[in-house]
């Protein structure tokens, strides 16, 4: 296995040529889920699959599957990420792994090598959660965490209802959601954060994804003339959001550890200069790797915005746009993708995702693992995010030789975490 490698210029070429659709200054892109440039984007990767002669799928949200056949037929070993951006997004974020997937494809058909069980590699809808909450929509009603009715009628920061424009882009398939269980996946992604840099490692073996909770507060007091207004007769909630996103850095300051907090999107209205705010509403973004901890913080941020509410004199409105628990990988997985990138001679260490993928609800239906490469200074959802070639290269072989090992293995066994969540997903941090 160690002497089968990928075609690295082929690879860094369709990165490229998926960056045109949707670009934006900085070399990153723009591709919210299920807009003209998602549709563009999804045009292109299939006519990649189509090329390689994949048997190509289409289910109710819009998640594409293409698969090559195996020796035996059965659930294949499968891969994939996803190629909707956030507003901001770098050329990588999701867009490595589903390319990595169909270079792993490519480089079997290429030296003619069959594969016990089928091979498949997967895009999933809005993985971002950007445009339509939550994140990781697709794979989740894929993985059967959410109903497909429930997901089409789900109404977009813009108004957009979901169903309406996964039609009106042409992407609404017929195969059933949830999807059939895959024999393993394995995800390959930029890690999106700065340890593997840090440390001058090359891979990382995922042992988990950190717990995540988005919650949207939308908070009503009493507009007024920003000159006449006395001070201790306002309710006015951009102070009280202004409140509530410094306390929100305290709170993860003062718990430590992996806690992060994130006031990602603040909105006054009318928001005009000379007029005490209407309205605000802003999102709370909260993660840990740890779940008592995570529930901890909401209970803390909740008690926080009713007092700061209360001595306003405001109204909050509290609305959760996605809760997902912590995630463990399978350690069959983690193990093989350690191993893997050993044998290939690619320094490497575990460790668990900051950002959600849409392995953890994968890792609801069978073992499944990531593989990550270093983002340089540790910058993602940003034009600016970057991996070095030789590191792609190197993150697409250990996901060819994760994948084959993989195809290879009894998994029949059982024992290993489950994937549905669970108290922490730190695992042991530096091991290969
Ligand atoms: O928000 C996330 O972690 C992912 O990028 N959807
Ligand atoms: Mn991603
Ligand atoms: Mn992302």
């Amino acid at each position: 296995m160690s002497d089968l490698h990928i075609d690295g210029d082929r690879l860094v070429r369709r990165i490229n040529d998926l960056a045109t659709i949707g670009p934006i200054e900085g070399g990153g892109s723009c591709r919210l889920a299920l807009t003209d440039e998602d549709r563009d984007g999804r045009d292109l990767v299939v006519a990649w699959m189509t090329d390689l002669g994949l048997d190509i799928s289409m289910d109710g949200i819009g998640n594409v599957v293409g698969v090559r056949p195996g020796r035996t037929d059965g659930p294949p070993i499968m891969t994939g990420s996803h190629i909707d951006t956030v507003r901001t997004g770098g050329r990588y974020d999701g867009n490595l792994g589903v390319l990595a997937g169909l270079e792993v494809i490519e480089t079997l058909e290429q030296h003619g090598i069959t594969t016990e069980h089928p091979f498949a590699v997967a895009f999933f809808t809005d993985e971002e959660g950007a445009r339509f909450q939550p994140d990781m929509l697709g794979s989740l009603v894929y993985a059967g965490g959410m109903g497909l009715e429930e997901a089409l009628d789900v109404v977009g920061i813009d108004g957009a209802v979901l169903g309406e424009e996964l039609d009106r882009i042409g992407y609404r398939g017929t195969s059933p959601c949830p999807g059939s269980a895959p024999r393993a996946f394995v995800e390959l992604h930029v890690e999106q954060g700065p340890v593997l840099e840090a440390d001058g490692v090359t891979i990382g073996a995922v042992t988990g994804v950190q717990g995540i909770s988005w919650t949207e507060l939308a908070i009503t007091g009493q507009s007024n003339h920003a000159g006449t207004t006395p001070m201790d007769l306002r309710h006015d909630p951009g102070y009280v959001a202004a409140l509530i996103a410094s306390y929100v850095r305290q709170l993860a300051i003062r718990m430590g550890g992996r806690q992060v907090a994130t006031v990602g999107s603040l909105e006054l209205h009318p928001n005009l200069v000379n007029v005490v705010a209407a309205s605000a509403r802003l999102t709370v973004d909260l993660r840990n790797t740890d779940e008592a901890l995570l529930g901890e913080a909401e209970a803390d941020l909740a008690r926080f915005v009713a007092e700061a509410a209360a001595a306003e004199g405001v109204t909050v409105e509290e609305r959760t746009l996605a809760r997902f628990q912590p995630v463990a990988f399978d350690d069959r997985v983690v193990d093989t993708v350690a191993a893997v990138a050993t044998e290939l001679g690619h320094s490497v260490k575990r460790l668990p995702s900051g950002a959600g993928h849409d392995a953890q609800m994968m890792a609801r239906l069978c073992p499944t693992g990531m593989v990550f490469v270093p983002s340089r200074d540790g910058i993602s959802h940003n034009p600016a995010e970057y991996t070095e070639p030789d590191d792609l290269v190197a993150g697409a072989d250990v996901l060819l030789g994760s994948m084959l090992a993989l195809d290879a293995m009894d998994l029949s066994t059982t024992g290993a975490p489950d994937g549905s969540g669970g108290a922490s997903t730190d695992g042991a941090e530096g091991a290969p």
